[in-house]
């Protein structure tokens, strides 16, 4: 497997994954949620503040444009890709997660990953026009024309849209994002009650932040949008599946082997 291939498994490295319980607080778990997200998103929050005036040309929209399907569906599959590479390191470092069996780990990740990459969008997305950064610039829905998906991608950037009316902070967007990982409702899990540890100890983090913030009434509206990410999800898998079926060969070798094993 790819997944374990670039990140081999090593107990001995993080003590904390192999005994959550032991954790001195639920302060620690958060922190090092916490930390593993600021590891592992390439860009801070400020540094994208600062890049929102780098905007696609009319020019440079075009050239998108006029890219084949197929094109650009493996310029997007790429991008994606590197996205998880990242979520598969935060992942690791959720305290507990290097604790649960190869097959669980993948299991989480096969689903998980691809929300987790949804959720960390809002960091990149402006509210004041619609864009997301992509490429290293800011780009809008027309810029994925080619990709013949307009629905998903409509659905993708108003779910963005929604996610930044939060106003989530990074401590709150950490733990949801470890929240989304640790399902105990994924398919094939094989000992979903050590799953439950987990994800019982993230939940307690995450309640303990939006206490601490004052915002326990964000719990609720987190849990909707759980719900809408599964759909994403969904019709990203559908997406995919009906671009496989017209371009058997792009899919089959120019996609990265990554998001083959997460999604195919
Ligand atoms: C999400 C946050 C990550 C960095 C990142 C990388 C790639 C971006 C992604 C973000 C947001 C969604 C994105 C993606 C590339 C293509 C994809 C813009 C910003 C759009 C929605 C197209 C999806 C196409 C599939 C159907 C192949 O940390």
């Amino acid at each position: 497997h790819d997944l374990v291939a670039i990140h081999p498994y090593s107990p001995l490295e993080d003590p904390y994954s192999l005994y959550p319980h032991s954790l001195r607080n639920v302060d620690e778990l958060c922190a090092s949620i916490v930390r593993s997200h600021r590891e592992t998103t390439q860009y801070r929050v400020e540094e994208l503040q600062a890049l929102r005036w780098k905007v696609l040309s009319r020019e440079e929209i075009q050239v998108y444009q006029s890219k084949s399907v197929d094109e650009m569906w493996q310029h997007c599959a790429i991008r994606l890709t590197d996205a998880v590479q990242y979520v598969v390191e935060f992942a690791k470092h959720i305290p507990g997660f290097r604790m649960l069996s190869q097959n669980d780990q993948i299991a989480l990740l096969k689903t998980g990953s691809m929300e987790v990459v949804l959720v960390r969008m809002c960091r990149y997305f402006n509210t004041e026009n619609n864009t997301v950064f992509f490429d290293g610039k800011f780009a809008g829905v027309e810029v994925f024309k080619s990709l013949a998906c307009g629905d998903l991608i409509a659905a993708v950037f108003d779910f963005a849209h929604d996610m930044c009316a939060l106003k989530l902070t990074e401590q709150q967007i950490a733990l949801f994002s470890a929240l989304v990982l640790i399902n105990t409702e994924r398919p094939c899990l094989e000992d979903s009650s050590r799953v439950q540890r987990v994800q019982r100890s993230v939940e307690f983090g995450l309640t303990h932040i939006l206490h601490r913030d004052n915002q326990e009434s964000l719990m609720h509206k987190l849990y909707q949008r759980m719900a809408v990410l599964r759909s994403l999800c969904s019709l990203h898998m559908e997406k995919l599946r009906w671009f496989s079926q017209r371009y058997p060969l792009t899919a089959h070798s120019l996609f990265p082997p990554l998001y083959k094993e997460l999604f195919a």
